[in-house]
């Protein structure tokens, strides 16, 4: 590598500027590979999808060389001022799609989003009230693990044992032993609307801020399918930018005025350094997407999609958590229902072409590592544009392998069915895989 810059007399000889394929046919390939798992796979992770071709070019753009530590118009570097438009319309954007006073595009994940709330306005030891990880809850909502566990004073409430639905009662109730200084709202596995209203009137009573995270359920939220937090009056709202909201992967925080200061300040220069300003342009490319018609039925179809799934679950006699869902994604009890775990059922699924995750579910009796539960989404199938009547086939496909203990001959003719079904369903045929 060395002696081609030394040899080279033009810059376009060397290396550098040689395409991926040629230049470095390792990577290249497995990233061919993973083309070809997109394709061939029924994408069922309920924080995941599939972006449009548009926000791949943006995230994969010459904007990943800029350094732009600042806000636009008040950088550190000079050069910014394409970045400084890239980042202004990205917020512009988002102000209008989420109705939000003051956007912060900056946060590289959800996590990072969260930080910066908790770094905004908690101290160390802080009481912070969060959703329990079993009952649905995020790593960084105070996790023991995570930073957010090991930082903050975390008090968890759960899910009603016979429901598993939020309970608000705990919530108030524990609200008002502990006056938590915010109250976490937001999950990762929650198949139901959540309620901002009564958060924010819980908070209220006990003088306590809110951050609602709707990393899940963004999409929704936009499409008005879901209760939209700014509009409850909530202080903090985070959000990724990649699951329903179906754009580059990355994060972001919805604030009002009065917090705007505190809240750029604490990404920047509190926890992070340089923004991705690729990852911001491609942020940006989604929400001029998530702007259109389209993408209010794409909402309305995953909606259809996942409440199919889990009716035909329920119909074939499973344990459906909350008994079906109101969101994307559905949680599904296989151990009760057939003595598998989850883990097995997704190394099985796996095999047979059907990615999902595995997830606790509430009161789980089995470990994090093995699970109780499969968690499944709608949104990924539903921007290949699947619909009802593949829902059907795909709880279908899912039953099989799991009323049959994951017996190698089913797997085996269920994922040549899935591969038939996947044809009808081409992604990214633009892109060549060879
Ligand atoms: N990993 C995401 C999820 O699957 O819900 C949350 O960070």
């Amino acid at each position: 590598m060395k002696e081609d810059f030394v040899k080279s007399k033009n810059l376009n000889e060397i290396k550098l500027y040689r395409h991926i394929k040629d230049s470095d046919p390792e990577i290249y390939g497995y990233l061919i590979q993973e083309l070809k798992r997109l394709r061939e796979n029924l994408e069922l992770i309920a924080s995941e999808n599939v972006v449009s071709i548009s926000v791949l070019e943006a995230a994969a753009s010459v904007l990943t060389n800029k350094y732009a530590e600042g806000y636009p118009n008040a950088r550190w570097y000079g050069g910014c001022k394409y970045a400084d438009k890239v980042e202004e319309i990205a917020i512009r954007r988002a102000k209008k799609l989420f109705n939000a006073e003051h956007v912060n595009v900056q946060p590289h994940s959800g996590t990072q989003a969260n930080m910066a709330v908790y770094f905004a306005v908690l101290k160390p030891n802080d009481t912070i009230l969060a959703l329990d990880i079993a009952s649905g809850g995020h790593l960084s909502h105070g996790h023991p693990k995570n930073f957010s566990g090991a930082i903050y004073n975390v008090i968890r409430y759960g899910v009603d044992s016979k429901t598993h639905l939020i309970d608000y009662d705990q919530v108030k109730d524990l609200a008002e032993k502990h006056k938590p200084k915010m109250i976490v709202v937001g999950h990762s596995a929650y198949p139901r609307t959540l309620d901002f209203k009564k958060f924010k009137d819980i908070a209220a009573s006990v003088n306590s801020y809110v951050l609602a995270d709707i990393a899940h359920v963004a999409g929704l939220v936009i499409a008005k399918l879901h209760p939209n937090p700014n509009e409850a009056g909530i202080e903090f709202v985070t959000t990724t930018t990649h699951k329903t909201l179906r754009g580059a992967r990355g994060g972001m925080i919805l604030t009002k005025n009065e917090f705007a200061k505190k809240i750029d300040s604490a990404v920047f220069p509190g926890i992070q350094g340089g923004p991705l300003l690729h990852a911001i342009a491609a942020k940006a490319v989604a929400f001029q997407e998530a702007g259109k018609i389209e993408f209010i039925e794409y909402q309305n179809q995953i909606l259809k999609n996942a409440s199919k799934l889990g009716e035909e679950f329920v119909k074939k006699g499973y344990r459906v958590m909350t008994g079906g869902t109101d969101n994307h994604l559905v949680l599904l009890d296989v151990y009760t229902t057939y003595g598998v775990t989850g883990r097995d059922a997704s190394n099985w699924l796996e095999e047979a072409n059907i990615t999902v995750n595995k997830n606790l579910i509430p009161y789980d009796t089995l470990s994090p590592f093995v699970t109780s539960g499969i968690r499944l989404g709608s949104p990924a199938v539903t921007t290949r544009g699947m619909e009802e009547e593949e829902m059907i086939l795909i709880a279908g496909f899912i039953d099989e392998i799991l009323k049959n203990n994951g017996k190698s001959e089913i797997i085996k003719n269920v994922k040549k069915d899935v591969l038939d079904l996947l044809k009808k369903f081409p992604l990214y045929p633009e892109i060549k895989d060879e």
